[in-house]
């Protein structure tokens, strides 16, 4: 191997995931956010039984009683919000908005956690504190003075609690409009949408106990190692039984590869690691579905060849429907394009349709590399068809598992939070509140956006999160936010949305999942639902960020009183007991039976999922398979040569937009983040050298879109495939480009031309 140039920042990390290294960098994060010897503390008391749930991800705790997990970016979850650093109204009052709006992500969120309601104010283009009091009684006053309530978009990032998400979803429905952009949409719409038509139930069907007794992992498009680390000690333990894992994920992520469990007093004292992957598929970008098909295609010719001993027939005519169109579906396909698309060889495809028909109880493992595609639904549903192959839906170390993204963004469609609302779901809100909900599908992401462009949106309030940034297409999203009346943000931090002000902009400071919350009748949990439907309290401990901070219910309750003064809701006693709130979702939403009494048992209680006892609520109480036509995900573009397939991804320091700091230890990225992830052939094909600088075009006919001087690394990545980091690529990704039944944005797919740099 010639040897390469040294690039500032990039160098190879030889270690496994995990291991000392996490260790080293949970106390780098406790050092930077704390001063105080309160943080260890707080970490230890993450998902204990009477602690807070981890705002970091969505994977479930061993009975959520179990000794104290450690993750590290779990530790940075909580230390970023715990931190001791405070942006105030003085900081405020010497900072104007278009100076904040220079700084970076970074620079906005580690100024700390806000302390005061905010409320901009156009003539010295600054922020300064104001009454809530007042806050809510000019925001209601613009929402009622609204020519129509679906002017308002009611937006919600996946880690408000059950509670407030339900309060919010009442409040814009006793307003009048199903308005819900959610972060769902951007991440796992495609389970929400796809599942349910394939078992019935837009949500995994596997508990932590299938892991102790699986015989197969297939890990597809995920990167647990960073998003979810906690279930790097759940694979650790499978891999320890020899379960074989076979990783499908055109980047090389360290550790689907090599992991030393920090729980592990052998391996941190030996510096040894297991191995996490049994088989890794560099496939191409978008080339699952083809892989998918491709095993499905095997089995059947294997079944064929071995007189029917391969598929699970009878499980097939009792269970499911559809089957002889998805046959012919496969048969259709031939094996070289299943080939060119997945950039796998039918050998690679043979070996695990082999290993699949020797499981007698296999698990899918999927995140938004299937989900973040133009057909990302279908592809969810090409991954139940393949487990409803051999029956492993309802059965015992079997099933599918979506890695759900924010810690409660599962809760918050399961309360009500969804653009499309059951009937059934509006007929219980009526009957029980006495007033009729609107029955008109709302807006998702996208369109909310859409409508923010278009003018026809007015107002939004967002319950969380980053809207603008997190959305594709930041030229156009980032001046949508200032055609706005009002903008209105609930949050622990600031960032970007909040600084793209509206006509009027009001920033309203929430306590954390870490903090106490002290109402009327004393002091409340919360609860959320995790990505295995078990829902349990959080209660958080600490002394809030400021005296001055509401907690979310609170806040949207505040509003609601403002917006709709002959409210049915009594929103003052809702607040004053959060079992109140309780008690109206156990009586509007279906499985939440005996609430209040089950969250006090440790570890709470599961939601119905009627598929693990293979009971299919679809229309014909079957589990359905697909026809996905084709292999393709993307949609093709015609004419372009030397085309690459860009992914946007996360680093180890991020949590969505927010960035906790500019390293990227497993991929050997430190300090920075403008760097563009290249396979070695497609350098040297386009005359490139390690460390080039280079600007990324999007293919594309409308409008154009760059990304310019970016330092391009060469790094072990499917060819034809390119990566670059989320939130700083979504210039690239066109607002329109996304699975069009889920309306998902297909961000792990941007067709694009990666060209040197022009000298400066
Ligand atoms: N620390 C931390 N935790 C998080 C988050 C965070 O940002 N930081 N975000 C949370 C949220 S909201 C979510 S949704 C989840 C996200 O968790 P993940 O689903 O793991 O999200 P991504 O980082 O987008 O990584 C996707 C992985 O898919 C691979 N990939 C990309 N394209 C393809 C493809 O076409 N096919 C296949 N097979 N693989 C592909 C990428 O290489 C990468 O390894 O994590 C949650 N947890
Ligand atoms: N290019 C590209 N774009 C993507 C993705 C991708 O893979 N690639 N992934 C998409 C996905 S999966 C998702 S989920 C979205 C994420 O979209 P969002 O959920 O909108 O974004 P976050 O970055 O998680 O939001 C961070 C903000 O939430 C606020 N916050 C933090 N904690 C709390 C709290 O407890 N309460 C309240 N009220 N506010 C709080 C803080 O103010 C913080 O600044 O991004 C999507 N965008
Ligand atoms: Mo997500």
């Amino acid at each position: 191997m010639t040897t390469r140039r040294e690039v500032p920042g990039i160098r190879p990390y030889d270690g496994p995931a995990g291991g000392w290294g996490a260790l080293r960098a949970t106390a780098q994060a406790v050092r930077t956010q704390m001063e105080n010897i309160e943080a260890p503390i707080t970490l230890m008391r993450t998902n204990q039984p009477d602690g807070f749930d981890c705002p970091g991800c969505a994977w479930p705790d061993k009975e959520h009683k179990s000794t104290f997990q450690f993750c590290e970016n779990g530790a940075k979850a909580v230390t970023w919000e715990a931190t001791t650093k405070r942006v105030t109204p003085e900081f405020f009052e010497s900072n104007t908005v278009s100076s904040l709006l220079q700084r970076t992500d970074y620079e906005l969120e580690d100024l700390g956690r806000l302390t005061h309601p905010l409320v901009y104010d156009r003539a010295t283009d600054k922020f300064r504190a104001v009454e809530w009091e007042d806050a809510f009684a000019r925001i209601g006053e613009v929402l009622r003075g609204l020519s129509s309530p679906d002017e308002a978009e009611f937006y919600t990032s996946g880690r408000a609690s059950n509670e407030a998400a339900y309060l919010f979803q009442l409040l814009a429905r006793e307003y009048g409009t199903n308005n819900f952009p959610d972060c769902s949409n951007m991440c796992h719409e495609p389970t929400s949408v796809g599942l349910p038509q394939s078992i019935g139930i837009g949500k995994g069907t596997v508990s932590l106990d299938d892991f102790d007794k699986t015989e197969l992992i297939l890990s597809i498009g995920h990167n647990p190692g960073t998003n979810h680390p906690r279930m790097m000690g759940t694979l650790h333990e499978c891999s320890r039984r020899n379960v074989p894992i076979i990783v499908f994920n055109p980047l090389r992520e360290r550790a689907l590869e090599r992991f030393a469990d920090p729980q592990s007093v052998f391996e941190m004292a030996t510096f040894a690691s297991t191995r996490i992957a049994s088989t890794y598929f560099q496939l191409d970008a978008g080339g699952d579905a083809a892989a998918l098909k491709g095993i499905m295609k095997a089995l059947l010719q294997m079944d064929a060849e071995q007189g029917n001993t391969v598929l699970d027939h009878e499980f097939i005519a009792t269970h499911t429907q559809g089957f002889d169109a998805f046959a012919a579906d496969l048969e259709a396909t031939s094996w070289d394009d299943i080939e060119k698309a997945s950039g796998l060889t039918r050998e690679d495809i043979d070996e695990v349709a082999i290993a699949y028909a020797k499981s007698n109880a296999t698990i899918v493992t999927y995140g938004m590399g299937i989900t973040q595609h133009n057909k990302g639904t279908a592809n969810v549903r090409l991954i139940a068809d393949l487990l409803l192959l051999r029956g492993n839906i309802g059965k015992p170390g079997a099933g599918i598992c979506p890695l759900r993204g924010h810690s409660n963004v599962q809760g918050n469609r399961t309360v009500g939070i969804t653009e499309k609302p059951s009937a059934t779901f509006l007929k219980q809100i009526e009957d029980v509140f006495g007033f009729k909900p609107p029955a008109a599908h709302g807006h998702d992401a996208v369109q909310a956006m859409q409508a923010m462009i278009d003018g026809t949106a007015k107002a939004l309030i967002c319950l969380g999160g980053n809207f603008a940034v997190a959305l594709p297409d930041s030229e156009q999203c980032f001046p949508a936010m200032g055609k706005l009346d009002l903008s209105v943000h609930l949050g622990t931090k600031l960032n970007r949305s909040h600084l793209l002000v509206a006509k009027e902009t009001y920033v309203l400071p929430v306590v954390g999942r870490t903090e106490l919350d002290i109402q009327a009748t004393g002091r409340q949990s919360i609860t959320v639902e995790d990505s295995m439907s078990m829902v349990h309290a959080s209660s958080g401990k600490l002394k809030p960020a400021s005296e001055h901070l509401l907690s979310e219910p609170a806040i949207v309750a505040g509003i609601a009183k403002a917006a709709l003064p002959n409210s049915k809701v009594a929103w003052s006693e809702l607040v004053a007991d959060y079992d109140k709130i309780r008690d109206l979702i156990e009586q509007t939403v279906p499985g939440f039976e005996a609430f209040n009494a089950r969250i006090r048992v440790p570890g709470g209680f599961r939601m119905p999922l009627p598929p693990t006892e293979r009971v299919w609520p679809t229309p014909s109480g079957k589990a359905i398979f697909s026809v996905y036509g084709g292999v393709k995900e993307d949609a093709d573009v015609f004419g372009a040569e030397n085309v690459l397939r860009l992914i946007t991804i996360r680093s180890h320091d991020q949590y969505n937009t927010t960035i906790y700091a500019m390293d990227d230890r497993y991929r050997g990225v430190f300090g920075r983040r403008d760097v563009l992830f290249m396979n070695e052939d497609d350098l040297a094909a386009r005359g490139l050298e390690h460390g080039d600088l280079v600007d990324i075009e999007t293919i594309s006919a409308s409008r154009q879109r760059s990304l310019k001087k970016i330092t391009v690394i060469a790094y072990n990545i499917a060819p034809g495939s390119v990566a670059a980091y989320y939130p700083e690529a979504n210039v690239l990704v066109p607002l329109d480009f996304i699975d069009k039944e889920s309306g998902t944005p297909s961000y792990k797919s941007v067709p694009v031309h990666v060209v040197r740099s022009a000298q400066a």
